[in-house]
């Protein structure tokens, strides 16, 4: 038989229920293609130890399989409570780390097919949720960390929310599959509740939703499908400012899959911002390309019709009454997260913590995070905040307490992040191996080591104080937001890497192609050239960003049908036509 598509299988799946229920009951160690592509709707990905790949395969085992379960907490917040009850399931049905995501999530790895149910129970129960986390439907909505106790963030966390709960799906698969809520008669598809947004076969691929707070870009917001930014005026958020049709995910060498950057839409008032997110999403429904998952995202759909026929488009779905207007004027300065210690507003205080690569972990002879952020929730009772570089923030703290978390800290060993270069404190890389069944080459496991020399090449030429931009991923499609770096590395072949140069710390032009292979040992060489020119040839003041946009005489950013030609190609092409 041959195999069905991801459309088919959600056409039939009957409101992403499948055999899913079947198979949790058949003893069975795996699901088979179909069931673990709805699986994602619920959360959950299926996965095997690739370190253990070749040595089962050896021994004529099955793959050693277990699935990450990813949670959802729009702009990260997590109360205590929650925290303890992550703790509690990576220490009994998980592989005893916690990941903090790029999308202010956090997942547990290697949980057994027999302990699904009770994970997934269990974060449902603490008031958070799996359900749509993963699969062609809204994502986790993005908001700014900082638990800053003014207007702008105050709002942009309640749109968070808002959004989260409009775009839940409806089908009662979820509360019948892991929660033993009541069983829908099939017999009688009547009684289904409807998906007024998604329709029978939800969207055509994932969609991302961030909002971020000017001047702080931490979001990430031009990566986002729909990007969203508050207008304030005398203390009071007015409207947004929309951008739209981001994305990263892209194939190596293939010409018609790249990143883009999203782009400007419009401005609407604040009791419309739901309503035009809402068409925004409707017209990716129905324009998204169901054929060709490596062309379905709204970027897609954007750049072949053009960001005026979007905007018409959108303006067809919402009452006429709805004003969608030029886009307001603000400036962004970094995608950086505040470490250290910071004022709320309320007089309390927040502290933000570096966490290496977002795992969670004790590490023998090392700091112990885990047992710290544990003991954190459990004795100080403090609610946190995942950023959208997967650190931690610690928040709603007393002047009275800021010692108490500091020496529990020192005894923990966690380093302070605020002191290290600015180049470490905002880099970032994904999973990668051993638990992303897409990884090409290591990531997360190998960039703590690459940092330390990077660090060091950033001492030999003063630059410790540089806010630089450093991204790695295990392949290309982009999970650690690559491709709008100043310098980012994108696994192509075990130890072998592709190196992008020349994005942005405030997270806003596209990187190019440096070169198409660069071995893992050869970074820090290639890294220092690049920056003992920056070093010599910089302007006073310049930073790296701003230096390589100045200096590049082929311009800062390659046009899309540049982006898989590597500069020194380019160059030979003459100068950049406009986007
Ligand atoms: Fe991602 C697929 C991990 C953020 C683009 N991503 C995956 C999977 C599920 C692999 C798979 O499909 O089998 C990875 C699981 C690895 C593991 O073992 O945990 C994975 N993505 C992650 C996380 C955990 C990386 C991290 O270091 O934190 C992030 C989870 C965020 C969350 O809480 O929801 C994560 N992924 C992103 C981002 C960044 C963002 O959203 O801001 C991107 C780029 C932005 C974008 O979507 O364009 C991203 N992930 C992808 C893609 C490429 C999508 C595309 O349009 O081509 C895939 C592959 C796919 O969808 O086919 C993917
Ligand atoms: Fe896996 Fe690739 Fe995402 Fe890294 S970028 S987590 S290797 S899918």
């Amino acid at each position: 038989m041959s195999k069905l598509s991801v459309e088919e299988i959600k056409r039939a799946s009957h409101g992403l229920r499948g055999g899913i229920v079947e198979t949790l009951e058949s003893g069975a160690t795996h699901f088979e293609e179909a069931e673990y592509q709805l699986l994602k709707f619920h959360g959950t990905y299926q996965q095997d130890d690739r370190d253990l790949r070749a040595e089962r395969r050896k021994q004529k085992l099955d793959k050693a399989w277990s699935f990450m379960v990813r949670s959802k907490m729009p702009g990260g917040r997590l109360t205590a409570a929650q925290y303890l009850l992550h703790d509690d399931l990576a220490e009994s049905l998980g592989n005893r780390t916690l990941r903090l995501t790029t999308r202010q999530g956090i997942q547990l790895h290697g949980v057994l097919i027999g302990g699904l149910k009770e994970v997934i129970a269990a974060i449902k129960a603490s008031g958070l949720t799996t359900w749509g986390a993963c699969g062609d439907v809204v994502r986790n909505t993005m908001g700014p960390a900082s638990p800053i106790q003014d207007a702008a963030h105050r709002d942009a966390q309640c749109l968070a929310e808002e959004i989260t709960q409009v775009f839940l799906a409806h089908s009662t698969a979820y509360s019948e599959i892991w929660l033993d809520g009541e069983k829908l008669d099939l017999s009688r598809p009547e009684t289904e509740p409807p998906e007024e947004i998604y329709g029978k076969t939800y969207l055509p691929r994932k969609f991302k939703i961030g909002i971020a707070v000017p001047p702080c870009n931490d979001v990430d917001l031009f990566t986002q499908d729909v990007g969203l930014a508050p207008v304030v005026e005398g203390g009071t958020v007015l409207g947004y400012n929309l951008w739209a049709g981001g994305g990263l995910g892209m194939t190596h060498n293939m010409e018609n899959t790249r990143p883009v950057l999203a782009k400007p839409l419009a401005y609407a008032a604040r009791e419309h911002v739901v309503t035009v997110v809402k068409a925004i999403v409707a017209v990716q429904r129905e324009y998204g390309n169901r054929k060709d998952r490596k062309q379905s995202r709204l970027k897609y759909v954007i750049e072949n019709f053009g960001v005026k026929w979007f905007l018409n488009a959108v303006k067809q779905r919402v009452d006429s009454a709805i004003a969608l207007e030029p886009l307001r004027p603000m400036t962004f300065d970094t995608v950086s997260d505040r470490l250290g210690w910071h004022e709320q507003g309320d007089g309390r205080w927040f502290r933000g913590i570096h966490v290496p690569q977002g795992r969670i972990q004790d590490y023998p002879e090392g700091p112990r995070f885990r047992s710290a952020f544990r003991q954190i929730a459990e004795k100080l009772g403090l609610p946190s905040i995942v950023t959208p570089n997967a650190n931690l923030l610690i928040h709603d703290i007393d002047e009275s307490r800021r010692a108490e978390l500091d020496s529990l800290l020192d005894r923990h060993r966690i380093p302070r992040g605020e002191t290290f270069t600015a180049a470490r404190q905002v880099a970032h890389a994904c999973v990668s191996m051993p638990t992303c069944g897409l990884a090409l080459a290591e990531s997360e496991r190998v960039f703590s080591d690459m940092l330390d020399k990077i660090d060091a090449v950033l001492a030999e030429l003063g630059l410790e104080e540089e806010p630089l931009l450093i991204r790695m991923t295990g392949c290309p499609n982009g999970c650690a937001r690559p491709y709008n770096a100043d310098i980012a590395f994108v696994g192509r072949a075990p130890g072998k890497y592709a190196m992008f140069v020349g994005g942005s710390h405030r997270g806003d032009r596209l990187a190019g192609l440096h070169t198409k292979t660069v071995t893992f040992d050869d970074i820090p060489a290639t890294v220092r050239a690049l920056l003992a020119d920056f070093s010599k040839n910089r302007e006073t003041g310049e930073t790296f960003t701003d230096f390589w946009g100045r200096s590049r005489e082929i311009g800062p950013e390659p046009t899309p049908e540049q982006f898989h030609i590597e500069f020194a190609e380019r160059a030979g092409h003459g100068p950049l036509t406009e986007i």
